[in-house]
């Protein structure tokens, strides 16, 4: 007889740098916690296993050193890295699908592709503006090639995407960071190739808009039933793939 067991819902939430993912991913957590919903919190890139060589999780040392700008690395390797990242981990997340977990998961692959496509955007606009013959080397740095090495790992059941409409909102929340990527040329960029995922992935039916201009609480009650309704409707489904 088939097994009966239910399995946990794979929960991610996407958005720019100070959208409030983190803050939502940790209320989630305590909030099916307390509900006595079995369920893991897990988040990329990997930084926490930084010391753990044990487990087959070393490339999270190298990325928290390259976001600290403390390191270059080529702009395919680290990709590259951040996708392994993610790949490296993924047996673990299967199990506990299977085992009936919940998990919870700030940023994911759409964060690869975005990141890493807009860096490349930039990076192409000012090689252009000087006339820069090099720029041929960053060709293969487009949306498909960044997209492409992501597929294998296990597609979301909902991507919550918490909606900033522009970055005067989360330049209110305090003034941006030292990481790579805390720059508002950036995350404009980042913003609209959002947008693109949004429209590409229109009849996967798996993104969910957040308005994360509203209070911390009025976000957490809309996350709290996106991710409850998910759970219901996926309990008897199979994991899917990107
Ligand atoms: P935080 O979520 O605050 O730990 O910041 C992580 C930073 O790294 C953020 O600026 C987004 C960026 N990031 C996350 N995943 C990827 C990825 O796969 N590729 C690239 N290029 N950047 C990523
Ligand atoms: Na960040
Ligand atoms: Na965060």
């Amino acid at each position: 007889m088939a097994s009966s067991k239910k399995r946990g819902a794979f929960i991610v939430l996407e958005g720019i740098d100070r959208s409030g993912k983190s803050t939502q991913s940790k209320k989630l957590h305590e909030h099916l916690t307390a509900q006595k919903i079995a369920n893991q919190l897990i988040r990329y890139p990997d930084r926490t296993t930084i010391t753990d060589c044990k487990q087959n999780k070393k490339l999270g040392k190298l990325l928290n050193e390259y976001l600290q700008c403390k390191q270059e690395v080529d702009d395919r390797a680290i990709h590259l890295i951040f996708s392994a990242n993610r790949h490296e981990a993924k047996q673990q997340l299967l199990s506990w699908l299977e085992e009936g977990y919940t998990v919870i998961c700030d940023r994911y692959s759409y964060s690869g592709t975005v990141y890493t496509y807009s860096k490349n955007v930039i990076k192409r606009d000012k090689m252009e503006k000087e006339g820069d013959k090099s720029i041929k080397s960053q060709k293969a740095l487009d949306w498909e090639w960044c997209k492409h090495v992501d597929q294998g790992l296990i597609q979301p059941d909902v991507v919550i995407y918490l909606n900033v409409k522009d970055l005067a909102t989360v330049k209110n929340r305090g003034e941006f960071g030292n990481e790579r990527y805390e720059n508002e040329a950036m995350l404009k960029q980042v913003l609209k190739s959002y947008q693109t995922f949004l429209a590409e992935d229109a009849d996967k039916k798996i993104w969910s808009i957040v308005d994360a201009n509203q209070a911390v609480e009025d976000v957490h009650k809309q996350i709290v039933s996106i991710t409850l309704a998910t759970i219901e409707s996926v309990a008897s489904k199979p994991v899917q793939y990107l």
